[in-house]
């Protein structure tokens, strides 16, 4: 599903940074190494590749091919634990397509990055927001935002009222990045793999499967003819335990 693993920007990452992220690639997770699957979305020109790229192998790339799709193989270690993170780095949001679908059933953590110059793009994840909502069918689900292009402040098109009439509800953490001058990069990919590590050990598996979302649970719900109240009231208690990341 996942294409190609992308060798390096070998003409702008530095030789040891790239031979460092292909000797992770060509590894492999180790046995006792857990592997998360993140999948960065958002508008065209916001950043993703470059994000991504400052992220896997620590250097800007100042143009990428808006059109190329890839992923990226990275191992960090995290709270004393190694973990190797594949990363879609996604293009074209315009259209949803089957494959964008697969996409997001088969991830993990969702980065949804805007750019802070273009008051568009924020608004545009709430598409994504409601796709991701959508397929995953459950609330929460770990997502981080990103604000990016913070060093053009010059050129800053989004108030924090802007964010927080798109995002506030989300319940989901905002964090204002630069790939350009590496502000707050690593940051947003830790914190979506904490998300996920800290959903896979409060959810088990039962749990996972009975966390669905409030339009599953009342569908459910009125076809059981069950106790709605007492059984929503249950579910939502569970919820709000794991919503906090
Ligand atoms: N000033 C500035 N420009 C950026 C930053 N991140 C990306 N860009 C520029 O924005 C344009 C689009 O970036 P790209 O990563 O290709 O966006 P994508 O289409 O979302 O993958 C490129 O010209 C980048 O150089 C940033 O943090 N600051
Ligand atoms: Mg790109």
């Amino acid at each position: 599903m996942a294409p190609e693993l992308r060798r390096g920007t070998d003409a702008t990452a530095s030789s040891a940074q790239a031979a460092a992220v292909r000797a992770t690639a060509d590894a492999g997770p180790a046995d006792n190494m857990r592997e998360y699957k993140i999948v960065v979305l958002g508008a065209g020109g916001v950043g993703k590749s470059a994000l991504t790229v400052r992220f896997a192998q620590g250097v800007f790339v100042d143009s990428y091919d808006p059109t190329i799709e890839d992923s990226y193989r990275k191992q960090v270690e995290l709270d004393g634990r190694t973990c190797v993170l594949e990363i879609l780095d996604t293009a074209g949001v315009e259209q949803f397509t089957a494959m964008r679908e697969l996409y997001i059933k088969n991830g993990q953590g969702f980065l949804l990055v805007y750019s802070l110059t273009d008051a568009a793009s924020l608004r545009e994840l709430q598409k994504l927001h409601e796709q991701i909502a959508r397929i995953k069918d459950r609330r929460s689900v770990p997502i981080v935002v990103a604000g990016n292009k913070s060093d053009l402040d010059g050129q800053r098109a989004v108030s924090a009222a802007d964010v927080a009439d798109v995002v506030g509800a989300w319940g989901v953490p905002h964090l204002e990045c630069s790939a350009r001058v590496h502000h707050n990069v690593d940051d947003i990919y830790m914190n979506l793999v904490r998300q996920i590590i800290r959903r896979e050990s409060v959810f088990t598996p039962t749990a996972l499967a009975s966390e669905k979302s409030p339009e599953t649970d009342s569908r459910r719900s009125s076809r059981n003819n069950g106790s709605k109240r007492s059984s929503d009231g249950r579910r939502r208690s569970k919820r709000k335990m794991c919503v906090i990341l």
